[in-house]
């Protein structure tokens, strides 16, 4: 029996850069899996969506001139963006969550103050590393190499006042959800959890932010924002309505019967979100999939490498069906996968233009030219030479149900393909072309059409979910009707009439001369890479009024010690010329000694917002050069002026 709902997801993605070929992966497996469970009459709820708080985007935002809001509109409903290309990828998704929208950012307040008045959040100071690329706090031995684990870029050293999840609280919990039941899968991932992350320890997690803005606010604590990945993981549940009245479908779609995520947000989403959803006494999800990534050159394709494949390009080139059909049939979902230009060809000249296609074209091609396109009512059957094919063909849908159940999407693929060859090496059995010679055979040529006909329409039907637009094509050349396109049919044999009529039409997947192609494939990816750097020399202006905004003064350094507690910070207490001194913190000390600094003139920004660090109220900044050292870190040299200048004047 199927279960009549299905509530399905994708990750929600960060528009901090426009999307690659890795992304389009995770987004076309879920829409296949939502396609195919519709197939079979379920209610679907397939939810994507963009995940636009974040320090990263706060800071492009700033290096782009505009404001964070603008910098994700720009990336996620302008032209070309996030909504653009899942709607060219055929991607049905039934609602789209944006973390900016009004109703999530309040469901998220109110869920975050609810944990804090459980005891699960509660109040500390934060001291370690924090990737910005990957929003991830650190422990110093959880670094690989002094960097990131995940993405092994530098990290920052982050000290502040934050709220903190007990997360420890839930560790045996977890663990036991993780490895005694079907939690989380591929199994491989379920060990990589418990052994890297559990077993050595689960700490509590920093779930609020100050240095930044860009969030969604504490609204009890002024100056703290909610950790970004809080309030993205609770988006599959906000999205159906959880703590706001936007949306009515918690009861009917929670819980998530999956979650398809990449398998560096594995973490997350097996460990953090079970522990945050015990924490508010909430049903789990009944499943994570963790699927591998799409690699190029044997590395993880990502924007900051400059090694993106571009789903337009690719679209564009040999259509949205034939891309979808290669990144499920090439790949197993729970593994990476090498893309390569090569690879894709092949894979579109083997299966699409040689097997599917050949298939259909020589079968309506045959109907047309033996019976001008309509089978005569008397079909001669044949059991030994029929048989294998009709039993094949009659059985595909369970195998295929069995693959598709276990989110093997390629191994699916792999049951239709075979019973496409096998029609294939039907027609060289039966040759046709010899049966037409003889009218005596004429009810024998007819059922061998039409066998080759329910064959391809059996096919087709679970073609549909990962090729729609193709397939509605196919049917109509077979002349399949709606009833006959539909999960019921695919486990019948002969619901075709017998006198079914064909129309061959356009060639579904035309063959790419691989040579040929590699080599243009290769002259327009140098094109379309050409402007994007130009693009980026650019530089971003802003006008006299914004820098006007920026109060700059040079001060006189009065005192200045150490922050108890912290590597980093050093107290200043400063002459702005303002009648009373100014204090300032700032992150140098491991550039220089306090007493180094006692006398000097310096520049400070007076008029950026007060904040608190390790519990002292910061009112400015001091202004410094930041130089990188050949060994790629940076040091920051504070910017000095000489005796001659006095305290409290203003640059311009
Ligand atoms: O992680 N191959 O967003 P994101 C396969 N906002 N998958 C890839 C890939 C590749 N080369 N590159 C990226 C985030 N992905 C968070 C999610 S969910 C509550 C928050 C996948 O835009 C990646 O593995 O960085 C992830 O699952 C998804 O794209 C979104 O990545």
């Amino acid at each position: 029996m199927n279960p009549e709902k299905f509530y399905i997801t994708t990750p929600i993605y960060y528009p901090s850069d426009k999307l690659h070929i890795g992304h389009a992966y995770c987004t076309v497996a879920t829409d296949a899996m939502a396609r195919y469970k519709r197939l079979q009459g379920c209610e679907v709820m397939f939810l994507t969506g963009t995940d636009e708080h974040g320090q990263k985007i706060e800071d492009k935002a700033k290096g782009a001139g505009v404001t964070p809001q603008q910098f994700v509109d720009n990336i996620v409903t302008a032209p070309g963006g996030v909504l653009d290309l899942w709607k060219l990828m055929d991607i049905s998704y039934d609602r789209f969550i944006r973390t900016t929208d009004g109703y999530h950012v309040q469901a998220i307040q109110k869920i975050f103050k609810q944990m804090y008045e459980n005891g699960d959040i509660y109040k500390g100071a934060y001291k370690g590393k924090y990737c910005k690329d990957c929003e991830s706090f650190w422990t110093d031995s959880q670094l690989v190499e002094g960097k990131c684990p995940d993405c092994g870029r530098a990290v920052q050293d982050a000290e502040e006042e934050a709220y903190f999840f007990r997360l420890s609280k839930y560790a045996d919990r977890v663990q036991d959800l993780l490895e005694n039941t079907g939690f989380l899968e591929p199994r491989s991932r379920v060990h990589e959890m418990v052994n890297n992350f559990i077993k050595p320890g689960l700490e509590d997690l920093c779930v609020s932010r100050t240095s930044f803005t860009w969030g969604v606010p504490v609204d009890f604590d002024p100056g703290h924002v909610v950790y970004v990945w809080i309030d993205a993981l609770f988006n599959y549940m906000t999205a159906l309505g959880y703590q706001n009245d936007e949306h009515h479908d918690l009861e009917k779609f929670w819980p998530a019967d999956v979650h398809f995520v990449g398998k560096e947000i594995v973490r997350f989403h097996s460990i953090i979100w079970p522990a945050m959803l015990m924490s508010m006494n909430l049903p789990l999800p009944k499943k994570v999939f963790g699927h591998g990534w799409l690699l190029l050159d044997g590395g993880k394709m990502s924007k900051s490498k400059g090694n993106v494949v571009d789903p337009y390009l690719l679209s564009e080139r040999y259509g949205v069906d034939a891309l979808r059909f290669f990144l499920l049939r090439s790949f197993p979902f729970g593994s990476d996968g090498n893309f390569s230009n090569e690879l894709l060809i092949q894979t579109i000249n083997k299966d699409l233009a040689n097997d599917l296609g050949n298939l259909v074209s020589r079968t309506t091609a045959m109907a047309g030219k033996y019976f001008d396109g309509v089978l005569p009512q008397e079909h001669r059957f044949h059991g030994e030479m029929d048989d294998e094919l009709v039993k094949l063909a009659s059985g595909l849908r369970d195998r295929y149900e069995d693959a598709m159940e276990h989110y093997a999407m390629h191994k699916a693929l792999d049951e239709v393909f075979q019973v496409i060859q096998r029609a294939n090496k039907y027609i060289d059995e039966n040759k046709p072309w010899l049966l037409a010679k003889s009218s005596e055979d004429k009810s024998r040529l007819a059922c061998v059409l039409y066998n080759l006909l329910e064959t391809t329409r059996i096919c087709g039907v679970l073609l549909t979910p990962f090729m729609p637009g193709s397939m509605e094509k196919l049917f109509a050349q077979i002349g399949a009707e709606e009833a006959l396109r539909t999960w019921e049919s695919a486990g019948q044999w002969a619901l075709l009439p017998k006198t079914v009529s064909v129309h061959k039409g356009e060639n579904l997947f035309p063959r790419i001369d691989m040579e040929k192609e590699l080599k243009e494939l290769e002259e327009v990816t140098a094109k379309a890479a050409a402007p994007v750097q130009e693009a980026e020399k650019v530089p971003e202006y802003i006008s006299i009024d914004d820098f006007s905004k920026v109060q700059l003064v040079t001060a006189k350094i009065l005192a200045c010690d150490a922050v108890p507690k912290s590597k980093k910070l050093l107290r200043f207490t400063l002459d702005c010329g303002e009648g009373q001194p100014r204090q300032i913190l700032s992150g140098i000390h491991e550039y220089y000694e306090p007493e180094q600094l006692v006398g000097k003139t310096v520049v400070a920004c007076t008029n950026l917002a007060p904040r608190k660090m390790m519990g002292l109220e910061s009112n400015g900044m001091l202004i410094s050069a930041v130089k990188e050292e050949p060994d790629g870190t940076e040091k920051l040299h504070l910017i000095m002026l000489d005796d001659a200048v006095p305290a409290g004047y203003g640059l311009c």
